[in-house]
């Protein structure tokens, strides 16, 4: 037998709980002060679909303007969990849940405003030809959503003609690519390619398990970020004219 006392121990791991804040708490801390709009975005926080559009028609009856609520409300809220998310606090199911929950209630604002909301930008997401892999993809496509951006989001398994054609389509700021296989990750390269063909010079945002910094830094458009998080900063320096080079400057590891 050990002679330690177990209380000591027992005693010092509460005081280091109670002494933490929950997420719960945290995001409390972030909410706006105003009831209506706090109302809402404590529903997105919670991913609770029918409680946003309670808290939304409740708003709207006190006067709120249905498209300033998807920024100051909607997209509030899904930063709050973006950033929870960010440091870990929160996991991907509770991100999912809150942008589904954040997008009925656009949905709803649109529909009854009758206007259509801004987007900063349009991105077009792919999971590349082969690769079935997309929940790196799914996370970028909320967090890129929740940031103000419209996302193209094609799925998975797209071939390269798919994703010339969204692009000249939609007009897209960036690209997001994704693969996890080491045996799929060359069709990047292909659709670098076919963009110079078509005189499109935007980035070709890459990640995902197989790829490496090493590997996109092999064609002219792309740009490697390991981590999903930083998807919308990048989109963010794009609308501030950033070069392909001083975006691989601002994100590449050196
Ligand atoms: C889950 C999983 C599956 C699921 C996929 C479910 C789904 N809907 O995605 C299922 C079971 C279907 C599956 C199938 C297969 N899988 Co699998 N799978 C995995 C596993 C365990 C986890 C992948 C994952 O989702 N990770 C979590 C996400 C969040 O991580 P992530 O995608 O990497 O994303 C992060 C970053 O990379 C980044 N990111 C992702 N995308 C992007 C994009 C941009 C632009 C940026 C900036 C960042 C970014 O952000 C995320 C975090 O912030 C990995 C092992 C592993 N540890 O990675 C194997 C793994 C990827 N699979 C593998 C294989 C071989 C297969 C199969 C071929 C198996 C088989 N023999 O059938 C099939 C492939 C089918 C196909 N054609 O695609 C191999 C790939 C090996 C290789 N290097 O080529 C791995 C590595 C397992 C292994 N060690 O062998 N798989």
């Amino acid at each position: 037998m050990l002679d330690i006392d177990p209380t000591g121990i027992l005693v010092r791991y509460n005081v280091k709980l109670e002494s933490e804040l929950t997420p719960d708490e945290i995001a409390r801390e972030l909410f706006p002060r105003d009831i209506l709009l706090r109302n809402i975005v404590e529903a997105v926080f919670e991913g609770d679909e029918d409680e946003v559009i309670v808290t939304l028609k409740d708003a709207v009856k006190e006067g709120k303007d249905p498209i300033s609520l998807i920024d100051d409300a909607l997209m509030a809220g899904m930063d709050i969990v973006s950033r929870l998310y960010e440091d870990g606090h929160l996991f991907l199911p509770d991100v999912m849940i809150a942008s589904h929950a954040m997008t009925d209630g656009i949905e709803y604002c649109k529909q009854i405003s009758g206007k259509t909301h801004e987007w900063k930008g349009t991105v077009v997401s792919y999971v590349v030809e082969g690769d079935i892999h997309d929940i790196g993809k799914k996370i970028l496509t909320v967090l890129l959503k929740s940031n103000g951006y419209e996302v193209i989001d094609l799925g998975s398994d797209v071939p390269t003609d798919e994703v010339i054609s969204a692009v000249l389509k939609y007009n897209p700021i960036m690209i997001t690519g994704t693969s996890l296989m080491t045996t799929t990750m060359y069709s990047f390269m292909e659709v670098n390619n076919r963009l110079l063909e078509n005189d499109i010079r935007i980035p070709l945002v890459c990640g995902g398990g197989a790829v490496t910094q090493d590997f996109v830094m092999n064609y002219e458009l792309g740009i490697y970020c390991e981590d999903a998080a930083l998807v919308p900063k990048i989109a963010d320096s794009i609308l501030m004219n950033k070069s392909i080079d001083e975006l691989r400057e601002q994100f590449h590891v050196h």
